[in-house]
């Protein structure tokens, strides 16, 4: 029998919030959604609040990916939901399943000019799966789970709901949601035959997995897959660490090499974009494995491109029968290609550099991590250097921006990863730049007691900006920051501590102090302007 719920409008959003597992609230506050800090407050629902309602939307994202729920940030009228659009814009490209409840000024004096009078659903739709204000009380629990439901069918992604006032302060009663899964989608079953056929012909194929496969919950299929058919893996976003590092398919340094020399190019829950040349590989034949029909490229021919669960195709494509080409020589051949890369990268991570080298914190940084360590990038080159020489040892440990490359997530994740991980290492990368976005939200992490590490590579310049620019125009402007700015100060006055290490030999204390700490700690590294990231192309 269907349970009936009845209260407030927010308890009526909080009780059909329950039934799909979410389990937090991220904030900042605003009369407009007093109710469901009520809700929250009568039922030991937890409340994190922030000095930035875009740090409340990162840190919900945070917990969708890094759990695979859904998170919720509560975000008040007008400039409440506005300040939360970045945050927004980056879960709908990430397909994370946000769900950002915003308050309203009043419905029933819309026109009159109440304070916050916006209608936010035109700015929200196009970054949004779902989008609707709720008029009524009673309809509150529908309206959540038709939400739920729309943000956590594949392809994932945020969605959005207001209240107006009185529809919130309003008493009333509904049916309770159950919060049941989606069903999965199978995929048509000879598109599936087509790409497993053609991926067992193949003399040298390579897999590129991103973020699907891990919000899938399709990694062990990953593996089976790469196994039975022999396949090189590499690996994007939260596709990384899916096989771990020493597994003898698992590749990151000889990506070019393997996307111009291979025959089949596999690319698994990640979108041909510009992090993949758009999916052009030369000659070799694309296969473009995706968890819904309408995240298939357009823009690409591909020779097959299976939509549906990725658990289901994967387990597919490994349960294969038939003759399959030998890939030892391909994959041995990458072998080399890695090795010889590693070797040189490990040179980078150890030298002894005055300024220091970004490469060389990594270095350090690699040795005091654990394997489940969490590590969050937020920033240009010094994040770029993080993809590069960090290896994920196990998927959903690492958090970067993705495609919409937005700056400022570094508080934001770092909360939802603290909270989501009370036990583990936390570590956020931030270029000096990208922690002028939110690092007044450490205040938020000291007092709600959730200790993070931060490393900052302070070069004093927006670097990835700065070095194209020069490159371009033989001059640059706007891409100067203080020199030396002493980051670690502004977190100790906040109530956390921190310290400057100028000396690649003190890094490696430095790091062990910081992860010892207890409290937000910020490693300050002033690190040397002139290195930038080599790249191909120049601009970011
Ligand atoms: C919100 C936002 N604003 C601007 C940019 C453009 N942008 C990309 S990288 C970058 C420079 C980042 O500088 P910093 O964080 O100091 O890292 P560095 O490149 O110096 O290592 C900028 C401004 C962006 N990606 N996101
Ligand atoms: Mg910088």
């Amino acid at each position: 029998m269907t349970e009936r719920i009845e209260g407030h409008g927010g308890e009526l959003a909080l009780a059909a919030l329950r039934a799909y597992g979410v389990r937090e609230m991220f904030t900042l506050s605003g009369g407009h959604v007093f109710p469901l800090y009520d809700a929250a407050h009568r039922t030991d629902f937890p409340v994190y609040d922030v000095r930035h309602e875009q740090t409340a939307v990162f840190a919900a994202e945070a917990v969708t990916k890094l759990q695979r729920r859904p998170g919720l940030a509560v975000l008040t009228a007008g400039p409440g939901v506005t300040n939360g659009i970045s945050g927004l814009t980056s879960a709908f490209f990430n397909a994370s399943p946000v769900l950002v409840l915003g308050g309203r000024a009043p419905a029933f004096r819309w026109g009159s000019g109440s304070l916050q009078e916006m209608d936010h659903l035109p700015l929200v739709r196009p970054v949004t799966k779902h989008a609707e204000t709720v008029f009524s009380t009673e309809d509150i629990p529908r309206a959540v789970a038709a939400a739920l439901d729309a943000a956590l069918t594949p392809h994932r992604g945020p969605v959005f709901l207001d209240f107006p006032l009185e529809v919130v302060f309003s008493v009333g009663e509904a049916d309770q949601p159950t919060g049941a899964a989606p069903a999965p989608l199978e995929a048509d079953p000879d598109e599936v035959a087509r790409a497993a056929e053609l991926v067992a012909q193949a003399e040298r194929p390579v897999i590129v997995a991103g973020s699907d496969v891990w919000s899938g919950d399709a990694v062990d299929a990953l593996r089976a897959a790469a196994e039975a058919l022999g396949v090189p893996v590499f690996t994007n976003g939260m596709g990384r660490g899916a096989l771990p590092p020493e597994h003898p398919l698992a590749f990151a340094k000889a990506r070019r090499a393997a996307l111009s020399g291979a025959d089949v190019v596999v690319v698994v829950g990640t979108p041909l974009d510009f992090r993949l040349s758009f999916g052009d590989f030369g000659d070799a034949k694309v296969v473009h494995v995706v968890d819904a029909p309408s995240q298939r490229a357009g823009h690409v021919e591909t020779a097959a491109s299976p939509a549906g669960d990725l658990r289901l195709i994967l387990t597919a494509l490994a349960d294969h029968v038939g003759d399959r080409v030998d890939h030892t020589d391909w994959i041995a051949q990458l072998r080399v290609k890695e090795d010889a890369a590693k070797a040189r990268d490990a040179e980078e991570m150890a030298a002894e550099t005055d300024p220091i080298r970004p490469a060389r914190i990594y270095g350090e940084l690699r040795r005091v991590l654990a394997r489940d360590a969490i590590t969050i990038g937020d920033g240009g080159d010094f994040v770029s250097y993080a993809g590069r020489y960090l290896e994920p040892a196990q998927p959903g440990t690492w958090l970067d921006p993705g495609p919409y490359g937005c700056l400022g997530t570094g508080m934001g994740y770092a909360m939802g990863a603290r909270i989501t991980h009370p036990d583990r290492q936390v570590c956020v990368l931030m270029g000096d730049g990208a922690a002028g976005f939110s690092l007044m939200d450490v205040e938020s992490l000291v007092r709600q007691k959730l200790p993070v590490v931060m490393v900052v590579g302070n070069n004093g310049i927006w670097g990835l900006e700065k070095h194209p620019m020069r490159a371009m125009y033989g001059y640059d402007i706007a891409a100067d920051l203080q020199p030396e700015l002493r980051y670690d100060q502004v977190v100790a006055a906040m109530g956390g501590a921190g310290e400057t290490v100028t000396k690649a030999a003190d890094l490696g204390a430095a790091l062990e102090r910081a992860f010892d700490a207890g409290v937000p700690y910020l490693v300050n590294v002033i690190t040397d302007p002139a290195d930038s990231y080599p790249r191909s192309s120049t601009l970011a």
